[in-house]
């Protein structure tokens, strides 16, 4: 059980492209399980390997929920969309990399998904609802995107401004 520190925007490896993974090994299982733990403690509902500070493609996710329900937990590695629909869905996102701001973004409502798992198989999907919205996510941030990207500039200046405030603060404390 290893939470890793999160890393907050603005930061350069957040905006990085992450490399892809070639092969599934034990270290990489070992990644995998550190973020999951890192996405439960947070609380979160996603985590991209970027987040830490590893740049490779790699996002896990638990988009479970209802009290009492069956967890989870997803490790997908190298994934793609294949498909999405017409059909849009606005949520309201947040961020671990940027917290306790929130604002709307308007997505693909439903995605096909394609990814390798910890087994080194390849795994398809369709997804949905919020599980459509969070894999999207967290695909854009192994792309070097976040979702202030999609509001308008002076939205997410003021964002960014506040998480440099933020980090300023937490780098005297
Ligand atoms: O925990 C998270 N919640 C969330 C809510 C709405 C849309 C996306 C997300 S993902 C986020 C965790 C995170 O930052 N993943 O990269
Ligand atoms: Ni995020």
């Amino acid at each position: 059980m290893t939470i890793r520190p999160i890393l907050i925007h603005p930061d350069p490896r957040l905006k990085k492209v992450a490399d892809p993974v070639a092969t599934v090994d034990d270290d990489l299982r070992g990644l995998a399980a550190d973020m999951l733990d890192t996405m439960y403690d947070a609380p979160g509902i996603g985590l991209a390997a970027p987040q830490v500070g590893v740049m490779k493609r790699i996002i896990v996710m638990d988009c479970v929920k209802e009290e009492g329900a069956a967890p989870r937990p997803m490790v997908l590695i190298n994934p793609q969309v294949t498909w999405s629909s017409d059909e849009r869905y606005t949520y309201e996102e947040g961020c671990l990399s940027i917290p306790e701001q929130y604002a709307d973004v308007e997505r693909p409502a439903v995605v096909d998904v394609a990814w390798m798992d910890l087994d080194g198989a390849m795994q398809t999907e369709r997804f949905d609802g919020l599980w459509a919205t969070c894999v999207q996510h967290e695909i854009d941030h192994l792309n070097g995107k976040l979702f202030i990207d999609y509001l308008g500039t002076m939205k997410r200046q003021m964002i960014t401004r506040k998480m440099q405030k933020l980090k300023r603060e937490r780098a005297r404390a």
